[in-house]
């Protein structure tokens, strides 16, 4: 039977948008919006770009965590602050309980903006902060679309957010005086029993051996913190990574914190090659040569020589400071050979102008390496990579800055350029967490778990195998045996979660 089939049969029996089954969808909580195909909009009605302020359609579906909810709003801004929109839930679906919104008696009205919301109980009106609610979001970035979920095991002031099977929807934008649905009453939906097709977990294991493996760990100054000691080397030696990139290892010396690293690692007694980069300290463990090190704002741009591994050039546990291996990137290797990387670790939070200019400076540093314009440059078809904690929390500029190659302040970087060598842009992986259908890389205090932390890849030149957020208490107590992990490790060691890609190297796998 036909999907359309089947939500005709449930409009005609239930009358369409009155708890209406959706047709079941796998949606990923990542900032993309092509996995919501198949559900159709509750409300609201297409943005009309003439208008230039509103609300547009509004879509609801669950999974098995979360309610999720999807919605359009014009200008374009930033879900995380400084907006005005509110989403209200009338979560026992009874116009009599809860704060009298648009026609429904909302039990939690989220305000966006503020990122606080208030719920309302028998016991009185409570304010509420993400984690009371399972909230997360995405874009971290400014759009014009959204996709939240709401945790169904929520229990704000000790009483379950969502008590019943129905629920209730309004979405408000103080900003344009927007409302949807238009009309009083709010729209309905009724939670999904059933679970959308499942998802597949994600194992840990390298697809191939053969695979480079890089892992991105932004350790927030507590690389060496003993209470963390256990877990960060447990988390290290699961994913086992080739080349390993921890930001903000700010007061520990390089040599110390690499010794201090290596210590940590079933593989320490290997040849490693480290360097430190950066205003934010990244300390890069280097299974392979690292050819350069240069310095890029907070942020850090490598030269890693893949091929032949051992003796062509890198010097075993080297501080490898700026710049001191210079010489050494244009030995007439093949391009595949070599991987430029630039390892992320951009300005945050209100540091929009610095942030800036650092996208600005990565997307020079990589336009003159592809020309050979500046101090250096690569052959042809080098794997492009940059990872690491991009801290993309303001204008979507930013991204398309380092993904697009849109270099914004010409006068001091120059002309922009289409990073790729096909004069395409970067590919976005947006790897997600192995066991949830979650993609965020951060969660703390104060703002909603959000993807913070990005791999962008040259995927003219770069096929990637497998990819993943590792976030420990998601993943069934089978697999932390089989990995010797324990259900605590990420939320111990930091914020931040610990992200992999498996680079394939064209010349081991498709000669
Ligand atoms: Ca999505
Ligand atoms: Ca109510």
């Amino acid at each position: 039977m036909s999907r359309s089939l089947i939500l005709l049969l449930c409009c005609t029996a239930m009358a369409c948008g009155e708890g209406a089954p959706q047709a079941s969808a796998r949606i990923v909580l990542d900032g993309r919006f092509a996995d919501w195909e198949p559900v159709a909009p509750i409300g609201g009605d297409e943005l009309d770009p003439g208008t230039g302020a509103g609300l547009g359609r509004l879509w609801v579906t669950n999974d098995e965590y979360s309610l999720l909810v999807r919605f359009q709003v014009m200008p374009e801004l930033s879900l995380q602050a400084d907006n005005d929109l509110e989403l209200c839930l009338d979560s026992d679906n009874d116009a009599t309980t809860g704060r009298s919104v648009h026609g429904i008696g909302a039990e939690l009205c989220w305000r966006f903006g503020d990122r606080r919301g208030t719920f309302v109980s028998a016991a009185g009106d409570t304010e509420v902060e993400h984690q009371h609610v399972g909230l997360v979001t995405a874009p971290t970035v400014t759009g014009t679309e959204f996709e939240i979920g709401l945790a169904l095991d929520a229990q704000p002031a000790g009483v379950p957010l969502f008590p019943g099977d129905t629920v209730g929807l309004v979405l408000l934008d103080g900003a344009s005086g927007a409302v949807v649905p238009a009309a009083p009453g709010g729209a309905r939906y009724q939670l999904r029993g059933d679970s959308p097709p499942p998802l597949a977990p994600i194992d840990i294991a390298r697809y191939d051996a053969s695979h480079v493996r890089l892992l991105s760990y932004n350790l927030n100054n507590h690389l060496t913190d003993p209470e963390r000691r256990t877990a960060l080397a447990r988390i290290l030696n699961a994913v086992d990574a080739d080349v390993i990139l921890l930001q903000e290892v700010r007061d520990t010396p390089t040599e110390e914190a690499v010794a201090y690293v290596l210590a940590l690692l079933d593989r320490g007694q290997d040849t490693w090659y480290t360097a430190k980069v950066g205003g934010e300290n990244t300390v890069i463990l280097s299974s392979f040569p690292i050819l350069r090190a240069d310095s890029l704002g907070d942020s850090g741009g490598l030269l890693l020589r893949l091929g032949e591994g051992e003796g062509s050039g890198g010097s075993e546990g080297s501080e490898g400071s700026e710049g001191s291996e210079g010489s050494e990137g244009s030995e007439g290797s093949e391009g595949q050979d070599l991987l430029l990387l630039v390892a992320l670790s951009m300005p945050c939070c209100d540091e929009s102008q610095r942030r800036a200019a650092e996208a600005d400076l990565i997307a020079g540093y990589v336009r003159d390496a592809k020309s050979g314009a500046g101090e250096f440059g690569v052959p042809e078809g080098t794997p492009i990579v940059l990872m690491g904690d991009a801290n993309l929390v303001g204008l979507v500029r930013d991204r398309r800055t380092l993904q697009y190659g849109e270099i914004v302040d010409t006068i001091n970087h120059g002309p922009g350029a289409l990073p790729d060598w096909d004069d395409t842009p970067l590919a976005d992986l947006v790897p997600r967490l192995t066991h949830r259908p979650q993609a965020f890389t951060w969660h703390g205090e104060d703002f909603p778990p959000g993807r913070l932390d990005y791999v962008l890849y040259s995927d003219a030149v770069l096929d990637l195998g497998n990819r993943f957020v590792l976030y420990t208490p998601s993943l069934p107590q089978e697999t932390l045996e089989d990995w010797r992990l324990a259900v605590e490790d990420t939320d111990v060691v930091t914020d931040h979660l610990p992200v992999v890609a498996d680079l394939i190297l064209r010349g081991n796998s498709e000669q």
